[in-house]
């Protein structure tokens, strides 16, 4: 694990956006831990937040043209992570979002920011089975342009349908990458190195061999 991944797994502890418990998921699945990126919700906690998803960016040294970020979540995140990489990497990079309501007055459209062509980075917080982003890809798809890559904040290393992760999945079935700033392995060994948080680990590796890849 390298350093700034360390550093986000406890910046997500400290602001409770990393939770353990019980907690009931999008597919159905009850998973003992959480993930709430809504809780990063301060102007500090986005400047940080967006420096972690520019650092895994510039880490998987993938090339793309623009930021693109799915609403709600994905919309700060992309904005968080544009600023972060014109302010610590030198990168002025172009961003977009769209709007889940489409306008009918004004400029129209569903899209707002930069225009979606070319090589596009989509950004967003969790992917567990994969049904938000593939709602993401039509829209770049529609718009022409080509998916280069996928950056999240969490890959929770889940099986979708089959044995393939849910990431897996969409990587094949979309011909890209799918990067995170932390995977669930990176939580495991945090635990792992952790007394501190030593007691959530055996309801987290059950989790993982029930549901996991
Ligand atoms: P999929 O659409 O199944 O990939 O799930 C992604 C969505 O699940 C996220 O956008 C969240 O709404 C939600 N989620 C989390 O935010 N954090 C988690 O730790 C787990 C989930 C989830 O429900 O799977």
């Amino acid at each position: 694990m390298k350093d700034y991944q360390k550093e986000f797994i406890e910046f997500a502890l400290e602001k409770q956006v990393l939770k353990f418990g019980e907690f009931t998921l999008k597919s159905g699945r009850t998973s003992p831990y959480f993930f709430n990126a809504g809780l990063f919700n301060t102007g500090r906690d986005l400047a940080r937040l967006g420096r972690f998803y520019a650092a895994a960016l510039v880490d998987s040294n993938i090339e793309f043209d623009v930021l693109f970020g799915p609403a709600y979540k994905g919309i700060p995140i992309a904005t968080t992570t544009a600023v972060a990489l014109a302010d610590h990497h030198d990168v002025d990079t172009p961003y977009c979002f769209n709007r889940k309501e489409k306008k009918t007055h004004g400029e129209g459209g569903s899209l707002v920011g930069a225009e979606l062509n070319g090589k596009i980075m989509l950004v967003d917080d969790v992917i567990t089975a994969g049904t938000a982003i593939r709602e993401s890809m039509e829209i770049i798809a529609q718009q022409g342009a080509d998916l280069s890559g996928v950056l999240i904040a969490l890959d929770r290393q889940e099986k979708g349908k089959a044995e393939l992760s849910a990431i897996q999945e969409v990587e094949r079935d979309f011909n890209t990458k799918v990067i995170s700033i932390v995977t669930l392995a990176d939580l495991v060994s945090y635990l792992k190195q952790n007394p501190d948080y030593a007691e959530f680990l055996p309801k987290v590796e059950a989790y993982r061999a029930s549901y996991g890849v």
